[in-house]
């Protein structure tokens, strides 16, 4: 008899309920759960593909050793033994030369995200980076100034508002980010059918912009003009609901815009003033909410934009307002958990790159690897990562890994980046672990508690990502790691959280608890600045704005490069599921027909796209969805490189981007500036 398990998919932010079919030790169905109060029974492509994850012939089940070009499987023991030995070598020659690189599946862990200091601290390193760096951390520099915590995120009330802006975002195919989201069609629609307005800025007619109301494109890299032109607009009308009294600062910023033109703004941008104007007027009058993610955070104004997009749902009255812009209250509360966030602690040794958040910039791990002297990287750990692929200049980085004396990944797969470790740690299956939305929940549309157990049985022999965090910190450090299981620690975590709630509670209800919709006016007793007030006028963000000069576009311009997600992938790792991988080639370069026309490039075309990093070949798709003047190039493919040991995704490996993106970073933040690189495109 075939027994169903639910299950939260843990693949993207949106953390869908599934329900698992299950018979014996084999699957026979994923679906929705259509009791999930959050997910209501979404499920995309990705969350039926955990079986191919889960069964994949390629991924890998006991650790590897590399010698020379020669991988043989060891045990954990002798892993654990040679690594810990090696290390400790390392250490004691120079302390300061050993690196963590952690990837964006420890966000979907909380085994990982509670053990990963473990291995950190056994390390005794400042050489941490990780995916924030070419995602998320404007947004975090952003909450830690405004708010006081770097984890305190505010979202769109998307369920009660009239009007939704969504900037550099494409939840049709992201599923949502920074934004716990399923069902975002659902949510659209309705929004709808109660008379309100979606609106989509991007310089791409995206999945998301074609079921929006409006469609604006925007150039590549000037969101903060288009925000700067906004927010002057809404700071001369009256909003319908006033701001509140805990906000200062906002006539400082005020007097601060007014060295820029709106008129000006608007044309650097490439939106008319009269729409911008037409925004402020739906905000002032409100519910409203402007959401902007990756294409806004992954630019030098990356920190500036996230800063802004808050200030306009201030300045708008939406802060903390129903349907506006609000702070969820979820059962694990992680503000109170994490530590707020410090900027500068330390500066990284070759470029002078400040710490945030205790990180240096993904686009400097090449560099630190590369240069000589006392604190060169000489050890690696990458913990569920495919920086090869996924950060700046990827293939410096493929040369730079080579020089390691030790490499080790702890990852699924013998992949473009793993494949250059010297040892590779697998964990246990996917449907093998428990889960909980540790990170995620705290920005859901609708607050859930909700708890998966293991849906089968751990595969004899192998150990959990958390295991092995720790197995390696004891190796390293000599001492046992004591500390509770991840599973009783989340129940602590549980009973003290705002709900005080235990484990069993959540377990009890398998497709979750529905805690209502995200909570508001809770400010400023929830703000985590020490003045609990919103001091809107953020110096080190003023004097940066103060600087900019609005750039004159010109119509010579040469072509700037942006990115793009499809449904169908997620990063780099699910490159070998078989039922993905299905389809048209999707690692093409989309281009405008009159950019296309003018270089003689015909849909389907082998071309060249070079920027000052380097050249890549791939087949161009020239589709009027994109804005002239601008080409997109999809990121996590190009899997034909030596070593790789994925069957499905060689036989359509695609190419990096990342071999054409540049090491330049957001001076604020250090994330990665992908967004508005210049390119050019030739027949090839
Ligand atoms: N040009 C460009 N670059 C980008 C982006 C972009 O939009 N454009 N997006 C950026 C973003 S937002 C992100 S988050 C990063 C992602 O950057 P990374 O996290 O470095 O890359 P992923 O492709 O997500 O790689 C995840 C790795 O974890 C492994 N893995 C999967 N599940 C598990 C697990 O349960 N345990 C372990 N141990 N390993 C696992 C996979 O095999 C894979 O090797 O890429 C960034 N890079
Ligand atoms: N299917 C799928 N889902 C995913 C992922 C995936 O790889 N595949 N990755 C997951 C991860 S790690 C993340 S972080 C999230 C990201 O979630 P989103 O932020 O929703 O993802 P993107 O599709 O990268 O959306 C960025 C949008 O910004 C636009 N853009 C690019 N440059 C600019 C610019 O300069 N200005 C403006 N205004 N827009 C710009 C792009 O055209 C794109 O439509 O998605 C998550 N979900
Ligand atoms: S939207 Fe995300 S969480 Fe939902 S099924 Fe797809 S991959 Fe899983
Ligand atoms: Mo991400």
């Amino acid at each position: 008899m075939p027994t169903i398990h639910h299950r939260t998919c843990h693949i993207c932010e949106a953390n869908c309920g599934v329900l698992v079919e299950v018979e014996g030790d084999r699957i026979v169905s994923i679906k929705g759960d259509p009791d999930n109060p959050l997910s209501r029974g979404h499920i995309c492509p990705k969350g039926t593909a955990l079986q191919d994850l889960q069964e994949d012939p390629d991924r890998l089940r006991k650790p590897l050793k590399r010698i020379g070009s020669d991988w043989h499987e060891i045990s954990f023991e002798q892993a654990f033994a040679e690594i810990g030995e090696k290390t400790r070598a390392i250490l004691a020659r120079d302390p300061d030369s050993t690196a963590v690189y952690v990837g964006n599946p420890n966000a979907h862990s909380y085994g990982n995200a509670l053990n990963i200091g473990f291995l950190e601290k056994a390390l005794r390193t400042r050489n941490k980076f990780s995916a924030s760096t070419v995602d998320q951390m404007p947004h975090q520099v952003a909450n830690l100034r405004l708010w006081g915590h770097a984890s305190m995120f505010p979202i769109p009330d998307a369920d009660r508002t009239q009007t939704l802006v969504i900037l550099g975002g494409n939840p049709m195919a992201s599923n949502g980010s920074l934004w716990t989201v399923p069902d975002f069609r659902a949510r659209m629609k309705d929004l709808r059918a109660r008379g309100g307005e979606l609106v989509v800025i991007d310089p791409r007619r995206t999945e998301t912009a074609k079921i929006a109301d409006r469609h604006l494109f925007i150039r590549p890299a000037t969101d903060v003009w288009f925000l700067v032109a906004l927010l002057k607009a809404l700071m001369a009308r009256k909003p319908h609901r006033p701001v509140q009294d805990f906000v200062t600062g906002l006539d400082e910023v005020g007097a601060l815009l007014e060295r820029f033109g709106s008129e000006a703004c608007a044309a650097a941008c490439g939106i008319p003033l009269a729409e911008i104007e037409r925004l402020a007027d739906r905000f002032a009058a409100g519910p409203a909410a402007l959401y902007g993610r990756m294409g806004t955070a992954t630019q030098a104004h990356g920190t500036l934009n996230a800063w802004l997009i808050s200030l306009i749902n201030i300045a708008s009255g939406q802060l903390d307002r129903e349907g506006g812009w609000v702070f969820g209250r979820p059962a694990v509360d992680t503000v109170s958990v994490l530590p707020p966030g410090s900027i500068g602690k330390y500066t990284s040794r070759v470029s002078g790159h400040r710490s945030v958040l205790g990180e240096f910039p993904a686009a400097a791990m090449a560099e630190e690897i590369e240069t000589p002297g006392e604190g060169q990287i000489k050890a690696l750990f990458v913990v569920a990562g495919n920086p090869v692929l996924s950060t700046p200049n990827g293939s410096r980085l493929a040369k730079a890994l080579d020089s390691l004396e030790l490499m080790v990944s702890i990852d699924i797969y013998r992949n473009t980046t793993s494949a250059h470790a010297h040892y590779i740690l697998p964990p246990s299956g996917p449907l093998e672990r428990d889960h909980y939305g540790l990170f995620l929940l705290p920005m859901a549309a609708r607050t859930i508690a909700v708890y998966s157990p293991p849906t089968l049985p751990q595969t004899e022999g192998t150990l959990h990502d958390w295991e092995i965090l720790r197995g390696l910190a004891s190796a390293i450090s000599g001492e046992p790691v004591q500390a509770p299981a991840p599973r009783e620690a989340l129940d602590g975590l549980l009973r003290t959280g705002p709900y005080g709630l235990t484990l069993q509670q959540v377990e009890d209800a398998p497709s979750g608890i529905d805690l209502g919709p995200p909570p508001t006016e809770q400010l400023p007793a929830r703000l985590r600045s020490a003045s609990k007030s919103v001091a809107c006028a953020i110096p080190e963000f003023m004097l940066c704005l103060g600087e900019l000069e609005i750039p004159v576009s010109e119509v010579s311009e040469g072509l700037k490069l942006i990115g793009r997600r499809h449904l169908r992938t997620n990063n780099s790792w699910l490159a070998n599921s078989r039922r993905l991988i299905k389809g048209p080639d999707r690692c093409t370069v989309m281009m405008h027909p009159a950019d296309a026309e003018q270089r003689g490039i015909a849909d389907g075309a082998t071309v060249k796209v070079r920027s000052s990093a380097g050249e890549i070949s791939l087949s161009a798709e020239v589709t009027e969805d994109m804005m002239p003047g601008t080409v997109s190039i999809p990121h996590g493919w190009g899997h034909a490189l030596p070593g790789v040991a994925m069957a499905n995704a060689l036989g359509k490996p695609g190419v990096s981007v990342n071999d054409i993106t540049l090491n330049e970073v957001d001076p604020l933040s250090g994330n990665a500036a992908l967004s508005g690189i210049a390119v050019e495109v030739e027949v090839a």
